[in-house]
């Protein structure tokens, strides 16, 4: 007989809870609703193409893209599951311009929850892998009701972060800073069971990833560093390339297998020198998880852990995986990419106006 323990998410939390004392069961209480959230998106997204409810909506989101329509399902699933909790105090949502405030007749939390939640959407219509990415702070500022000071902070302060990847198979991966763990959904009994405990990203890296469709627009020291990691200038054993476009699914895998995954910044429009990423609805998370995995997240310059936001849609180059991989591109892009440096380092700086 197996002598493996099978631990629910639930149980996992509470463990965890444990060697917090003074905790008072909210916080467990916030992450397992979002176990929650993910089974009710899932069901969804399995079901996709059988229930008719693939294909683009008529709304468009804030940065001008097409919605598909299980974006806002899953957009609607995590804020209808914790707008009456009690246990936040505001929510923030890669779907919405404004932060979402928590309805005038629920009991408000110390915590603010932001979410993207469904990355990689333009993948839904051809059965490629999508993912829901979350991250939770704490209440910092003074007011009842959150505000712009408690969602943009900076990701060092976060209290937890997660993703859910709907791939062959549902699974949410999170930290609360105590390492990172895995959870792989049986869909038979409805439960997050323990599959991956304490994920370490593995000294070794095997892939990068990018779209290298955008190779052109890279600047010098980014396109040297990709020469460099297909070995082309030295004798060097080339890493393997895997690009999904699904934030999550690409992150997942170079978390297990050890990789980078960079979305930089770029000099097509000096005005917009940052890339595409969203620094809280997908960067802060990933920096966080990779941290907490042994890995480490650059925008290009320095720890994106570190960089305070000024506002809720910012973009952030990002450059994400093992520890050395990143520090090579940073490398690269302090030798040649200083004009690159000089139109990023305003928005680096940038502070927010609360
Ligand atoms: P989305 O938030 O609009 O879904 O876009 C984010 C996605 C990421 O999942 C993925 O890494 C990236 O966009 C892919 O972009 P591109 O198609 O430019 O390679
Ligand atoms: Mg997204």
């Amino acid at each position: 007989m197996s002598k493996t323990k099978i631990v629910t998410i639930e149980r996992h939390i509470l463990e965890q809870q444990k060697n917090h004392p003074s905790a008072t069961g909210t916080f467990t209480g916030l992450l397992y609703d979002m176990a929650l959230s993910a089974k009710i998106i899932a069901r969804e997204t399995t079901r996709a193409g059988l229930v008719g409810i693939l294909g683009a909506s008529d709304d468009h989101n804030v940065y001008g893209e097409r919605q598909q329509k299980l974006d806002i399902f899953a957009d609607q699933t995590i804020f209808r599951i914790n707008d009456h909790t009690g246990r936040l105090c505001a929510m923030a949502s890669e779907e919405h311009e404004d932060i979402i405030a928590i309805p005038p007749h629920f009991d408000t939390g110390k915590y603010v929850l932001l979410y993207d939640p469904l990355d990689g959407s333009s993948n839904i219509d051809v059965n490629v892998s999508i993912g829901t990415i979350f991250a939770v702070h704490r209440k910092i500022s003074g007011s009842a009701h959150g505000t712009a000071q408690d969602i943009l902070q900076p990701g060092r302060r976060l209290a937890a972060a997660g993703y859910v990847i709907y791939g062959s198979s549902t699974m949410m991966v999170y930290s609360a800073g105590n390492g990172v763990h895995g959870f792989t959904l049986d869909p038979s009994v409805g439960e997050f069971l323990l599959s991956h405990e304490n994920i370490r990203i593995p000294p070794t890296a095997m892939y990068y990833s990018a779209n290298a469709g955008n190779e052109k627009y890279w600047t010098k020291g980014m396109q040297k560093y990709s020469r460099w990691l297909q070995g082309m200038d030295e004798d060097r054993k080339p890493l393997g390339h895997r690009y999904i476009g699904s934030l999550v699914s690409d992150f997942h895998r170079n978390l297990l297998r050890g990789g980078v995954f960079f979305y930089p910044g770029d000099m097509q429009d000096p005005s917009m020198p940052f890339g595409k990423m969203r620094l809280m609805f997908e960067a802060q998370a990933m920096a966080f998880l990779a941290e907490q995995a042994g890995g480490y997240a650059s925008d290009g310059v320095g720890n994106i852990l570190d960089l305070q936001p000024y506002s809720l849609h910012q973009r952030v180059p990002i450059i994400v995986g093992n520890r050395d991989l990143v520090e090579k591109a940073e490398a690269y892009i302090r030798e040649y990419d200083h004009d690159w440096i000089e139109a990023y380092s305003p928005f680096r700086h940038k502070q927010p106006t609360f």
